[in-house]
C-alpha cells in the first residue's frame, strides 16, 4: 500500500515537472528566431509553382533546424538547395535545414529556397501570403510574406546588397 502511494506521488511529481517544462516553451517564443527580408515569387501564368526567399537568424544558444513550412496556399512546401552536378544546376530536397547558434542563413535565388508546389490560386504582386515556419525547438514563426514580381525582386535584392555593404 505504501509503495502504491509512493508511486503515485512520483507520477504526480513527474507530471508536474513535465508540465512546467512544457510551459517554458511559449515564453521562449519570438526571441530565438528572427526571419527577415522574406518574399515569395508571383506565379507565372499557367504554372502552379513558386518559391520563397528570406533570411533566418538563430539567436538561441543551440542549433535549431527548420523542419517544415506550411501555408494555406499550398499543400506541399519543401526546403530546397541548388547544387552543381556535372556542370548542371540541380535542385535537391532537404529534410531539414540546421541553423547554428547565433548564425544567419540566407535563402536566396540559386541557393537555398522554399519550393512551393500546387499553388491553388495564382499569386499576384502586392498580395500577402501567410507562411508558417516550424522549427525543431517547438517554435513556429507565422508571418505575412509579400508577393514580388521579377522587377520587385530585383529591386529588393539591390537594396539588400546596399544594406549589407553598409554593415561592413
Ligand atoms: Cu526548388
Amino acid at each position: 500500500m505504501k509503495n502504491i502511494y509512493l508511486f503515485c506521488l512520483l507520477l504526480v511529481c513527474g507530471l508536474m515537472s513535465f508540465l512546467s517544462a512544457a510551459n517554458l516553451i511559449p515564453e521562449d517564443k519570438n526571441s530565438t528566431l528572427v526571419v527577415e527580408q522574406a518574399y515569395i515569387r508571383a506565379t507565372i501564368p499557367g504554372t502552379s509553382i513558386s518559391s520563397s526567399y528570406m533570411e533566418i537568424e538563430n539567436q538561441s544558444d543551440s542549433t535549431v533546424s527548420l523542419l517544415s513550412v506550411s501555408s494555406d496556399i499550398s499543400p506541399r512546401i519543401e526546403i530546397h538547395q541548388h547544387i552543381m552536378t556535372d556542370g548542371m544546376m540541380r535542385m535537391r530536397k532537404l529534410d531539414s535545414l540546421a541553423i547554428e547558434s547565433k548564425a544567419r542563413v540566407k535563402l536566396q535565388p540559386s541557393g537555398l529556397h522554399l519550393m512551393i508546389f500546387d499553388v491553388a490560386t495564382p499569386l499576384n504582386p502586392k498580395e500577402q501570403v501567410e507562411l508558417t515556419l516550424h522549427f525543431s525547438n517547438n517554435v513556429s514563426v507565422t508571418m505575412e510574406v509579400p508577393v514580388y514580381s521579377p522587377v520587385q525582386e530585383k529591386a529588393a535584392q539591390k537594396t539588400m546588397l546596399k544594406m549589407h555593404k553598409h554593415h561592413h
